[in-house]
């Protein structure tokens, strides 16, 4: 088995989702590469060592730059806020190094083409963390749908709905807060949840070929965790979109922070001339289907429990019948990008990829200004 030495970059909960990942998926997943954790990257020695002795790092830097001239670290893993995603992957690429990068890729487009061009002229395996394509239940949709038994498809539509931010006092910026720091994180809902919607409709149900939207910022000023500034706030905390895909249908996207009553409810429903299918991430080990060509008298939607043996990555798991969680999702995320090295078919969603949401995110945000439809 090859060693693959991993080097962290920020330590917070993705960090820890990834670590997690890295450290389960020998045990699991028969491989011929086997992550190790080399070394925790934070700015800042103290909470650097205290990562890595609690997830068992070998070493810590304080300084990526350092990291990446390091000749015993393989693959990077840049774990912090947005605006630093373009600086790090360029740096790292040139250092020969792979990189798996937290989502979203950049702040815009522009940066991700940047970075694009950067990990294609090095030649460095790439990947970025949109995890929840590698839920169980969502692959087998994809396989569903490639199958062709939906048939021609209507309508696509999603949310992600959370209710965290609603409190007018809570501050922008700094360590758990910078995805309310527009200069941090590039936008709010759309870049951090819409993402998600965009990546797995993309995956699912192809291109989006153009979008009409509209964002809104309940709470306008908050307190700046860095200054202690009260700022005007720039992030969208919600937005919904319409928009064609390239194969004809229809869809409709919403996500906000200002749900109440909603943590993380991510679901998708997909519609076709012969069935539909519809997934939640609260009910996360079950599809819901509907086939059209069913007999009348037993026609109806089905709930599948996702935990067979032969559902996507469940024979790698336990015996039928038993659930994954949400951390499994990465455990099969870096299953896929080390089956990849392996096998030199690259795991996605490579940057190339990811940089098709980036512009759908790019569009919305521009159609939610100008009030006009946009191309994507
Ligand atoms: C935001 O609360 C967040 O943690 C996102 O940043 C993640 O990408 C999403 O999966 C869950 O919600």
């Amino acid at each position: 088995m090859k060693d693959l030495n991993i080097g962290m970059i920020g330590y917070g909960f993705m960090g820890r989702a990834h670590t997690n990942a890295y450290k389960r998926v020998n045990d699991f997943f028969d491989l011929e590469y086997r992550p190790v954790l080399k070394a925790a990257c934070a700015r800042n020695a103290g909470p650097a060592q205290e990562f890595a002795d609690n997830w068992g790092y070998e070493s810590i830097e304080t300084d990526w730059r350092q990291l990446l001239q390091r000749d015993d670290i393989d693959a990077v893993d840049i774990c912090v806020p947005n605006n630093l995603h373009k600086e790090i992957s360029i740096a790292a690429a040139e250092a020969g190094k792979m990189i798996l990068c937290e989502k979203p890729i950049s702040m815009n487009t522009a940066e991700g083409e940047e970075m694009c061009e950067a990990v294609e002229r090095a030649g460095v395996p790439n990947m970025v963390w949109y995890n929840y394509r590698r839920i169980p239940a969502v692959t087998h949709a994809r396989n569903i749908i490639a199958s062709g038994k939906l048939g021609r498809i209507f309508h696509y539509r999603a949310n992600f709905l959370q209710d965290w931010t609603i409190a007018e006092d809570l501050p922008q910026g700094g360590n758990g807060l910078w995805r309310l720091d527009v200069d941090a994180a590039g936008s709010g809902v759309t870049g951090d949840l819409l993402a998600h919607c965009i990546d797995t409709a993309i995956w699912l149900n192809g291109a989006i070929s153009n979008v009409t939207a509209m964002t809104e910022t309940f709470v306008k000023e908050r307190v700046h965790s860095d200054t202690g500034n009260v700022q005007p706030v720039g992030i969208d905390d919600a937005c919904a979109f319409l928009c064609h895909f390239d194969n004809g249908s229809l869809g409709l996207f919403e996500s906000t922070r200002y749900a109440r009553g909603h943590k993380a409810l991510y679901t998708f429903e997909i519609n076709g001339e012969n069935g539909s299918l519809k997934w939640d991430l609260h009910d996360l080990n079950r599809l819901e289907y509907f086939d059209y060509e069913d007999d009348s008298p037993v026609r109806g939607w089905r709930s599948i429990h996702i935990s067979d043996g032969d559902h996507p990555y469940l024979g790698n798991w336990w015996v039928p019948g038993l659930c994954l969680g949400y951390e499994h999702s990465f455990v099969h995320q870096v299953a896929d990008f080390l089956l990849g090295l392996a096998n030199g078919k690259p795991a996605g969603p490579t940057f190339r990829d990811a940089l098709e949401t980036q512009k759908v995110c790019d569009a919305v945000l521009e159609s939610a200004k100008s009030k006009a439809w946009v191309d994507v």
